[in-house]
């Protein structure tokens, strides 16, 4: 596409009544995003936009992120998909097991930075830039090349979302990344993404944080973590992210249930190995997952089961996982022993 924005704008044409879904549990990249979108079609087409998001916002940093920039977003159990004739999705593609459009409904926006799957190419629009580190900087680019003003909330929220997805540009291996870097600094508040990146966590988080490290399992280079019950979707995310900083350690797999789904993320240190191709393979005839070079994340319906089953399905991903790194055969020990 010449010119990405323009045709996203021609495309809506007279259509009103949009619809911006985010990936369940959305993540800041998600949410700035259907932010973006929601902005571009008011300014350009002063047309409302919805935005829905499914599963729960558990992480801190991102309730504070949609409290402290007021960002609207309603939960896919209050929307009725009928009622609107434009059906966007950012972050996530269709039938992906992330997200809450109906497998029925093939969107008629899909912006992201996944690899590409096949039903996407059925979408109507689709941008799909798997070498960019977040669906934010492809947003960036649409509201520069559309000419579109980006307010301070509106910056903000899309420079905490490049930021968290490509770990502080870490991650990033794009000029683009870079580019909507340094457009969005000038224009944020720092004080309020401080505010975001530094909020008050429960008393319960540190407990569950304590109890993961505890019972984590570690097989030379790598590390897993059961981590049981989870009263927050995104905390295997943290955790893993968390236990991947440890010296010497280059693979992290954390998983727990929630809410009858068991949630499992996968990150490594290592360029050119891509978690997303591990996470799907672990997950094969299990559940669904995806994701990037250096993390991803999948899920397993885990109604209706016994606990048995679950027990068995949570061996099974573990030890396909430590087959796929080559690390079957090593002894494992506790990643951390407590004086007694
Ligand atoms: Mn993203």
């Amino acid at each position: 596409m010449d010119k990405p924005g323009h045709s996203l704008v021609d495309y809506i044409g007279q259509k009103s009544r949009i619809l911006v879904m985010c990936h369940n549990n959305p993540d800041p990249d998600s949410i700035a995003s259907a932010a973006a979108l929601k902005s571009i079609f008011h300014q350009k087409l002063r047309r409302k936009v919805v935005i829905g998001y499914g599963g729960t916002i558990g992480r801190a940093e991102n309730r504070a992120l949609i409290r402290r920039l007021k960002i609207d977003m309603i939960h896919v159990k209050d929307i009725d998909f009928k009622h609107f004739s434009v059906i966007c999705l950012v972050d996530s593609q269709p039938r992906t097991g992330n997200n809450s459009v109906p497998f029925a409904i093939i969107p008629d926006i899909v912006v992201d930075h996944h690899p590409l799957r096949s039903i996407t190419r059925k979408v109507p629009f689709h941008d799909v830039r798997p070498d960019y580190g977040s669906t934010s900087t492809i947003m960036t680019e649409y509201l520069r090349e559309l000419d579109l003003q980006v307010d301070k909330i509106l910056a903000t929220a899309l420079f905490y979302g490049l930021k968290t997805d490509t770990n502080g540009l870490l991650r990033s291996s794009v000029k683009a990344d870079l580019d909507a870097f340094n457009f969005l600094f000038p224009k944020i508040v720092p004080k309020t993404l401080a505010s975001i990146e530094n909020p008050e966590i429960p008393r319960s988080y540190y407990l569950k944080f304590a109890d993961a490290i505890g019972k984590s399992i570690q097989y030379k280079d790598v590390i897993i973590s059961n981590m049981g019950k989870l009263n927050n979707p995104d905390i295997p995310a943290e955790m893993a992210d968390f236990l991947l900083r440890m010296e010497n350690i280059r693979w992290t797999l954390c998983m727990g249930e929630f809410k009858d789904q068991l949630i499992m993320s996968v990150r490594t240190s290592r360029r050119g190995e891509w978690a997303g191709k591990v996470a799907i393979k672990i997950l094969r005839g299990l559940g669904t997952g995806g994701g990037h070079e250096q993390a991803a994340g999948g899920r397993v319906f885990f109604a209706g089961l016994s606990n048995e089953d679950r027990n068995q399905k949570i061996v099974k991903i573990t030890n396909r996982f430590l087959k796929a790194l080559g690390v079957d055969n090593e002894k494992p020990k506790p990643l951390v022993v407590l004086p007694a």
